[in-house]
């Protein structure tokens, strides 16, 4: 048993593995529109994680939150990610070239989409859940922004959709607001199954 354990722990098939990066945009970075405390810091971690990825040929997918103008979101938050401006573009920092395919949600003006998977109406699919269907992959990895919300709402519908689902601690940050959400957000993940590992210690596993 306890050496079943131990390899699980110890082993990951990144053939069957989805590395899911939400949402590192620059509106949600220091000095952004929608900024979360130290969001940039997820950059480094997820740059390891995705370059380890890419060597071994695993897929690495990243969502880009991408609103029109005058989206129905601007009424509860502040204006951000509209598309085409300097506020959607990626953390310059963010490596992109392990990135194997791209997301964009939140572009259909009267929804909001805070899932890489499905928008907030529960039912309008992004395409992530077959794209990866069709792929074999049984597992999804998650980080970026923000813990409270897009990751919160990926990881959940990863989980729903009968994905093995971690989330990477050290590569996630917060809007925390209201005050606790991500608190909140932590426990009804752990709740749902949803396990939470450190980058280095997915790192060793991707390594093996
Ligand atoms: C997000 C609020 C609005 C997020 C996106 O990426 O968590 N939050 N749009
Ligand atoms: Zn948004």
């Amino acid at each position: 048993m306890t050496v079943i354990i131990l390899f699980i722990l110890l082993y990951m098939d990144v053939k069957k593995t989805l590395l899911l990066i939400i949402d590192v945009q620059n509106d949600f970075c220091t000095g952004g529109a929608l900024a979360v405390s130290d969001g940039e810091t997820v950059v480094s971690p997820l740059n390891a994680l995705s370059g380890a990825f890419s060597q071994k040929g695993g897929m690495v997918a990243v969502t880009q939150d991408w609103h029109g103008d005058d989206h129905v979101s601007f009424g509860i938050w502040p204006k951000h990610c509209v598309k085409g401006t300097k506020g959607a573009d990626f953390h310059p920092g963010l490596d992109l070239n392990p990135v194997t395919f791209i997301i964009r949600k939140g572009f259909r003006q009267e929804l909001d989409s805070y899932s890489a998977f499905f928008e907030n109406d529960s039912s309008t699919a992004t395409g992530l859940e077959g794209c990866i269907k069709q792929t074999n992959i049984q597992t999804v990895i998650i980080g970026g922004l923000a813990t409270d919300y897009c990751v919160l709402y990926s990881a959940m519908d990863s989980r729903r959709l009968g994905f093995h689902t971690i989330v990477v601690s050290d590569a996630v940050r917060g809007v925390n607001n209201p005050e606790g959400s991500v608190e909140k957000a932590i426990e009804t993940m752990k709740n749902a199954g949803i396990e939470f590992r450190t980058s280095q210690e997915i790192l060793s596993m991707v390594n093996g």
